[in-house]
């Protein structure tokens, strides 16, 4: 990644841990961006702030132990104050979000619904007129049947491709899952899109997260801005 997107997605990071207070419960996202808002909250909490977090995939429960930050689960605290997490697309006016590339959407998505106050983190490029522009919809399946499943997928207009790891292999979710990654070019109707893909058997949840999110701090040459519902 080059360095400037990373210097981007670090001041989208610092800037939303800025709103963490003390006492909070907070969700911690997964991704580049959610990662840089772990290591910048790890050093809050080592100059004295008290949180828990709330990692929403494994490996970014990795990071919060590595940075510090002590780590419960959702069953234990299930009221959360404010999440940080990253996206894919932020669709500008709705704030409505495509999310899942690095694949923990059903975690985040779980998390993001059980948050009194969703904070988004990108870099400006992320912003579009309407989801679908940049990237195709990841959508988690059970792998019992998938072939069927993406047929079913295919019938709602997408093209769906059955996403693999760097080793070749299909790519498992932390929940064992399998991800299609749907293509449907720009989606006019994401309500609608979203009560297909949720009425599809076999489908675990997709990567259209809409109406959860409160704020985008969003970073670009000029530095942070913040887009509030
Ligand atoms: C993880 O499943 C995703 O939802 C990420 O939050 C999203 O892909 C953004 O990742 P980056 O910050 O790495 O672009």
């Amino acid at each position: 990644m080059p360095a400037d997107v990373i210097q981007l997605k670090r001041a989208a990071a610092e800037s939303a841990v800025a709103a963490v207070r003390d006492g909070m419960v907070v969700g911690l996202g997964s991704g580049s961006t959610a990662a840089l808002a772990v290591s910048a909250l790890g050093r809050r909490v080592r100059d004295g702030l008290r949180v828990v977090g709330i990692p929403t995939s494994e490996q970014t429960g990795v990071l919060a132990r590595e940075a510090g930050i002590p780590v419960s689960t959702l069953d234990e605290n299930n009221d959360i104050d404010l999440t940080i997490d990253g996206a894919d697309e932020v669709e500008l006016g709705s704030l409505n979000l495509t999310k899942g590339l690095g694949g923990a959407l059903l975690r985040e998505k779980i998390v993001a619904s059980a948050s009194r106050r969703l904070v988004i983190v990108v870099d400006e490029a992320k912003l579009v007129q309407c989801l679908g522009t940049r990237t195709a919809i990841p959508v988690e399946v059970v792998p019992f049947g998938w072939r069927v499943t993406a047929g079913r997928l295919e019938g709602l207009g997408a093209k769906a491709v059955l996403r693999l790891g760097s080793n070749g292999a299909v790519f498992e979710t932390d929940g064992g899952h399998y991800i299609l990654d749907c293509s449907f070019g720009p989606i006019a109707t994401v309500e609608r899109l979203a009560e297909r893909l949720d009425r599809v058997v076999g489908v675990v949840e997709h990567g259209l997260f809409l109406g959860l999110t409160a704020e985008v701090h969003v970073a670009g040459s000029a530095g942070v801005r913040v887009l509030a519902r």
